[in-house]
């Protein structure tokens, strides 16, 4: 039975596919701030498989470290590691970009990503097996008008994975992306702020993809023979051409 640990666990991308392994029999580490979220989808997959939770905030070094040594003993060896915490701050031009919002960016999905690898990485070494999923964008392929930030911490997802792929490769540690366009999650809420009107317009007009559409993906990708490594994917709304093209019903 294999262990997966999900960053970003209690919304959106990593609930939907914590449910998803839940199904599969792979024992899950789920990770979040919000602890009632954690406890609550504890509770709801706890009867399919063996969960274990961690609370803490991936752009605090010490707090990843800590959690990540804290892991009891039957979860230590992690099989898989989905890095999914992320989300975008504000979607301004550069000359009115908020430096908050840019610190936010950088830290959580760039610095976040980053800590809890190398907290994770020695032990896949260690046992010379392990399978490591990182979630991109297309905006790690694409920059867009306004996303300039967002976009910037996603190609350096796209640059790390890269790079990831060739470090660890030596030791037979498969690394992949995973590259999503518009999937109607919290992320819109969250970059603008609470304005759930504005967020909602996001995801209006079209069918876009749903949490459970790339979940399914992730699950393919890790449920392939070991031989196999899906390196990266971009999966997107059959609505949306790219990052600014999406064919809207009038
Ligand atoms: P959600 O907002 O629904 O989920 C984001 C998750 O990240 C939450 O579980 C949140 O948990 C966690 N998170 C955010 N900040 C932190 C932090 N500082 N420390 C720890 N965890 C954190 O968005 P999505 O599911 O859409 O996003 C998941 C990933 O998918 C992100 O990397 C995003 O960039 C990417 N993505 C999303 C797309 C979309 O259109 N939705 C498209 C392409 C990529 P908590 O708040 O409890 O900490
Ligand atoms: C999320 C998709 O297009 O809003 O990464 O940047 S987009």
């Amino acid at each position: 039975m294999k262990t997966a640990l999900i960053t970003g666990a209690t919304s959106g991308i990593g609930r939907a596919t914590a449910r998803y392994f839940a199904k599969n029999n792979i024992r899950l580490i789920l990770c979040g701030r919000r602890d009632d979220r954690l406890t609550a989808l504890q509770g709801e997959l706890s009867s399919l498989t063996a969960v274990h939770t961690l609370l803490f905030d991936v752009r605090d070094k010490k707090a990843v470290d800590n959690a990540i040594a804290s892991i009891p003993k039957e979860f230590k060896n992690i099989d898989i590691l989905v890095n999914n915490a992320g989300n975008a701050h504000g979607l301004d031009p550069i000359q009115n970009g908020d430096t908050d919002d840019w610190d936010a960016m950088i830290d959580i999905n760039v610095k976040g990503l980053l800590y809890v690898s190398k907290a994770i990485i020695p032990n896949m070494i260690e046992r010379k097996s392990g399978h490591i999923i990182n979630i991109g964008s297309i905006a790690g392929k694409e920059v867009y008008p306004n996303g300039n930030v967002y976009c910037a911490s996603k190609h350096a997802v796209d640059a790390i994975n890269q790079g990831m792929r060739m470090d660890l490769n030596q030791y037979g540690i498969r690394v992949g992306a995973i590259n999503p366009g518009l999937v109607a999650t919290e992320f819109s809420e969250v970059r603008f702020k609470g304005d759930t009107e504005r967020a909602d317009t996001v995801y209006k007009g079209y069918e876009p993809l749903q949490p459970e559409d790339i979940a399914d993906v992730i699950t393919f990708v890790v449920t392939r023979p070991y031989h196999v490594n899906i390196a990266d994917l971009m999966i997107l709304p059959t609505a949306q051409a790219s990052a600014t093209m999406v064919k809207k019903d009038n």
